[in-house]
């Protein structure tokens, strides 16, 4: 199936480091959320097949930036700062929370959140959290479990269907669940279809 084309002229709009400098809080968002070093950026540099929109680190723990990707007018991308990452001072880790609570809790343009987990650590404790804020603030939430390039195509399956199973146990609104991989470009389709249905894209 042929990209939309409005995924790759999508070109980078602004940062913020908080909630009141973001760009102006209308139309379609949807934000990439997850553990710092899950491969969010990776994810939006190949939902957009763009090599270097988003920047991908090596050093994780960095971007404490809301960074904004701008599709059209109307609709945007944004790629969180990620979490849990063991060698962030407290106090960061604080601030973190508090601007992505906001940014959840107020921002009217966000119709949903996309969540990276590595495929091979999935739901972790700040997983949890960041699931709970969801649900807590009724957004639509989808999982990608990124790097499934890293299992074995039975071990990936396998994975799938327990995050699935768990999801379905531990939270009354229904999440969404899939396998990605942005090194082998696998899940582009699944991740798409959701995509286009919160930014009312076709
Ligand atoms: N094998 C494999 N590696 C991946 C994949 N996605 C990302 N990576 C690698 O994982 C590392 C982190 O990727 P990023 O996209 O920067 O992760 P991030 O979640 O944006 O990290 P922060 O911005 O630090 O929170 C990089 O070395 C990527 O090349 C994937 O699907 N498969
Ligand atoms: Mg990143």
């Amino acid at each position: 199936m042929a990209l939309n084309p409005l995924y790759h002229q999508a070109c980078f709009l602004a940062s913020a480091s908080r909630l009141g400098n973001a760009p102006a809080d209308q139309g379609f968002e949807v934000a990439f959320a997850g553990r710092s070093n899950a491969g969010k950026s990776s994810a939006i540099n190949t939902l957009t097949q763009q090599k270097t929109l988003a920047r991908v680190s090596k050093t994780p723990g960095r971007t404490q930036l809301l960074n904004f990707f701008r599709l059209d007018d109307a609709r945007r991308l944004v790629d969180l700062p990620g979490y849990g990452y063991a060698k962030v001072p407290e106090g960061m880790q604080h601030a973190w929370g508090q601007m992505i609570e906001q940014y959840l809790s107020r921002r009217e343009a966000l119709k949903g959140v996309f969540l990276i987990m590595d495929a091979r650590h999935p739901l972790t404790p700040f997983d949890a959290r960041m699931i709970d804020w969801c649900q807590h603030f009724g957004l639509p939430l989808h999982v990608a479990l990124t790097k499934s390039d890293k299992l074995s195509r039975g071990a990936a399956l396998d994975t799938l269907h327990k995050v699935a199973a768990t999801l379905r146990r531990e939270y009354a609104q229904p999440i969404s669940v899939q396998l990605f991989s942005s090194l082998k470009r696998q899940g582009i389709e699944e991740a798409h279809a959701v995509l286009d249905g919160w930014l009312a894209i076709g």
